[in-house]
């Protein structure tokens, strides 16, 4: 619930982020799958998002970094190549919001930003980022974190080798079919995506499978891919949730880390971490 002092006062259209007054070490934000020329445009709640860094902006928040923890740009339901190609003011438009609020800038490819084998982005985005100073990364560590997108504990390289070939053979043969990506969606979505329907005894074992793949040393993980926000303290671990269905993100300042919801009405509100999932 959010408490009734942060409610108040709160200008119409303009929702107030009620983040301590301190200079933050970073924010992450994942699964924006950002697509600027479809329906899902509003179904992936990118008006939102801008809402929320125009207020950020507003109430004067600068984070030293950020981070899109994966999956921001959709590159295998609609291609990020063509959609950059046919509307580079809406990328402008996403990234300029996304930088007026940081000074440096993260980019860690999810499974759904690239159809490379080798996992790397489209060149055309690559350099397009790159240009505008974002550091690409398919896993970021410093000190205190690592950084990662999270799909990572469902398949290897080997399986992701296998499936991203076969998403794109898909992809190329019912794009042309009427109807066809619908198809195609639905594929991508129970064969290559996190299952969201899961317990959360399995969110948990999910999570645990990641951490095991990983070196982590006394870090903090950050990741996203699950679409399920949770912080669980006990194991230092935050996820992200998602931008496109929660509109959660996570920010950091030195060890202490915190998960937001966000409302366009209300604004936002603290999700508290979590200790063991009894079993
Ligand atoms: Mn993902």
């Amino acid at each position: 619930m959010m408490a009734k002092g942060m409610a108040k006062g709160m200008a119409k259209g303009s929702p107030r982020l009620r983040l301590d007054r301190v200079s933050y070490d970073a924010i992450y934000l994942s699964d924006i799958h950002f697509i600027p020329e479809s329906s899902r445009y509003e179904q992936n709640n990118q008006r939102s998002l801008y809402r929320l860094l125009k207020s950020l902006k507003e109430q004067g928040f600068m984070f030293d970094r950020i981070f899109i923890v994966g999956d921001g740009l959709e590159n295998w339901f609609v291609s990020s190549r063509d959609q950059f190609l046919n509307n580079p003011k809406a990328y402008h438009q996403l990234f300029e919001a996304l930088e007026g609020i940081s000074r440096k800038r993260f980019y860690i490819i999810g499974n759904h930003c690239t159809r490379s084998l080798r996992m790397v982005l489209p060149r055309v985005i690559k350099s397009y980022l790159r240009k505008r100073g974002w550091k690409v990364f398919q896993e970021y560590r410093d000190d205190t974190v690592v950084v990662i997108h999270g799909h990572q504990a469902q398949y290897g390289r080997f399986q992701w080798a296998v499936l991203i070939q076969l998403a794109y053979l898909l992809y190329m043969v019912l794009s042309i079919l009427p109807g066809g990506l619908q198809w195609y969606e639905r594929f991508v979505l129970s064969v290559i995506d996190y299952d969201k329907t899961g317990s959360e005894q399995e969110y948990l074992r999910y999570q645990r499978k990641l951490l095991s793949k990983m070196d982590r040393g006394g870090r903090w993980l950050v990741s996203g891919h699950t679409h399920r926000p949770i912080h669980f303290q006990h194991l230092r671990v935050m996820n992200t949730g998602d931008w496109s269905i929660n509109k959660t993100f996570v920010t950091q300042k030195n060890l202490d880390f915190k998960l937001w919801e966000y409302d366009d009405r209300t604004g936002v509100r603290l999700i508290p971490p979590v200790g063991k999932i009894p079993s």
